[in-house]
């Protein structure tokens, strides 16, 4: 009973939020909270146990605990219900006060908390009194023995065993609905994908020549589907913005403030940018990588507009989710940084999950101190006054992306065929490009590789090389060299705190 009506209390929480206001589903709320409360080390640990399954991994583990608690409260209701009403009490208070400490908070956000816990209450007593006059008819017929008396008793208990499978039915139900409710933006994506398909490109992004990219090689294809897309963000529940409820203030150490609305947004010259965005958390060899299409307005054309006062060294960005970060002001003014807010990628409307409506995009910067999904607000300060919430935990203040390469093809620990063997893969270095990508086996020699069709410095450049393998095993090896000159370090070192080094290798046995 106690975690039926916990469980209530969750769903009827969850169902009230997807209705309302989805940001404030309770259950979702204390999430966030343990999220944002996690001590460092264990944050790094779930990011690297468990990647990008560690929201499925946290709200798995709530669910146990809160269960834990919830049976618990059952228990100690044996026979009066007091002391559960309090527990269920307790928990509910803990979702108001997540609730309330969310960044976006409005008053209509304490709707969905009441309602858990009032649902929670009212089924704990329910279940209590139905199992009270169950228990009193059951011990009856021992001293009426009347056949009546027996089937009322098994009556009775029937009745407990089914209000308990429709509090657990209607729960479930609930939950699946305020999900399914808190996916409202859909209609609004559909408007701006096709507003972003009429609209005139002041700018459009060079086409990709066709031999950009090496996929039939096993390289990824140049341009990476907005649903593939790598996605890294601390939201348990996405924002679920309208376009047309959108605004971003500029404010701060300016000039003059600027506040946009979507359309005032969609009424700038809009260009269009091919970018390779990258995580700092990215190990070597991994997959936190992907380039779109992103069409926007020019972001230093608004600063320059809004007019930046010396001294403001940060541009300090928070989301509707309460995310925040930093920029550095000196790469958002470069002229030909190309740092943009993005409306569309690769033809459409974000997708919810990467920042619709609105995200800002700095070509050559790793995502956390740059790529503000669902961006609601822009200060100009300094470091000194305010630090990101990456900063907080220990990552650097300034996070330029580092010359990097991955070996795609062939795989590690595959056999290949002893004899010529062809490597592919990818190497960056925004926004100075790559220039040379060697290759080489067992510390050998390096091999010059053959690089694609160069498309700018703001994307990945892919490439190939062939090496001769005898049979045996071996050690695959790549390095970069940027635009700069600068080649990709060896030694490796681990992403905290600016991004990882070192040169990407592969086993391979051929045969
Ligand atoms: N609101 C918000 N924006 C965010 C983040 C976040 O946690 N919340 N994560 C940042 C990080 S660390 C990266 S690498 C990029 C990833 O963008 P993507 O998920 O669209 O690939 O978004 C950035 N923007
Ligand atoms: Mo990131």
């Amino acid at each position: 009973m106690g975690v039926l009506a916990v469980a209530a209390a969750v769903a009827a929480g969850h169902l009230v939020a997807g209705i309302v206001s989805p940001g404030s589903s309770p259950f979702l709320a204390v999430g966030d909270a343990v999220v944002r409360l996690s001590p460092q080390w264990l944050t790094e640990f779930a990011k690297s146990a468990f990647g990008t399954a560690d929201k499925v991994v946290l709200l798995a583990a709530m669910g146990v605990v809160i269960a834990g608690v919830a049976a618990g409260a059952g228990l100690l209701t044996r026979r009066r219900t007091a002391p559960g009403t309090a527990v269920v009490s307790v928990l509910g208070l803990a979702g108001f006060a997540a609730v309330m400490a969310q960044p976006a908070f409005a008053p209509l956000d304490l709707l969905a908390p009441s309602a858990a816990l009032l649902a929670g209450i009212v089924v704990l007593r329910r279940l209590h009194a139905l199992a009270g006059r169950s228990a009193q008819s059951a011990a009856r017929p021992a001293r009426e023995s009347g056949s009546e008396g027996t089937r009322v008793a098994v009556s009775r208990r029937d009745v407990l065993v089914w209000a308990s499978a429709g509090v657990g039915a209607a729960s479930l139900l609930a939950i699946g609905g305020g999900t399914l409710l808190s996916r409202g933006a859909g209609d609004s994506r559909a408007t701006v994908t096709a507003r972003l398909a009429a609209a005139r490109l002041a700018q459009a992004a060079p086409p990709i020549p066709a031999g950009a990219a090496f996929p039939e090689l096993g390289t990824p294809t140049f341009l990476t589907a907005a649903a593939s897309f790598y996605r890294i963000d601390v939201a348990l529940g996405i924002p679920r913005l309208a376009a047309e409820d959108w605004t971003l203030r500029v404010h701060g150490m300016v000039d003059r403030e600027v506040t946009l609305t979507f359309d005032d947004l969609m009424a700038r010259p809009l260009v269009e940018r091919t970018i390779t965005m990258t995580c700092v958390s990215n190990p070597v060899g991994g997959d936190l990588i992907s380039t779109a299409n992103f069409v926007g307005i020019d972001l230093r054309d608004l600063l320059l507009e809004a007019g930046v006062r010396p001294g403001a060294d940060q541009a300090f960005a928070t989301s509707v989710d309460g995310w925040y970060t930093g920029t550095p002001v000196d790469v958002l003014m470069q002229p030909d940084r190309g740092a943009m807010l993005a409306v569309g990628m690769n033809g459409e409307a974000l997708l919810p999950e990467h920042g619709f409506p609105v995200r800002m995009v700095v070509p050559g910067l790793y995502g956390y101190v740059s790529a503000t999904k669902w961006i609601s607000d822009l200060e100009l300060t300094t470091f000194a006054a305010r630090s990101g919430y990456w900063l907080e935990r220990g990552w650097a203040e300034r996070g330029p992306v580092k010359t990097g390469s991955r070996i795609d093809r062939p795989r590690s620990s595959s056999t290949v065929p002893a004899g010529t063997v062809t490597l592919a893969g990818i190497a960056w270095s925004q926004p100075d490009g790559i220039t040379r990508v060697e290759v080489r086996a067992d510390g050998g020699p390096w091999v010059v590789a053959d690089l694609a069709s160069d498309v700018s410095g703001d994307t990945w450049r892919m490439w190939r090389a062939d090496l001769d393998l005898v049979p045996g095993e071996h050690t695959l090896e790549a390095r970069a060299t940027a635009g700069t000159g600068t080649v990709q370090p060896e030694p490796r070192t681990s992403p905290i705190p600016d991004g990882a080094t070192g040169w990407p290798a592969v086993l391979v046995t051929a045969r």
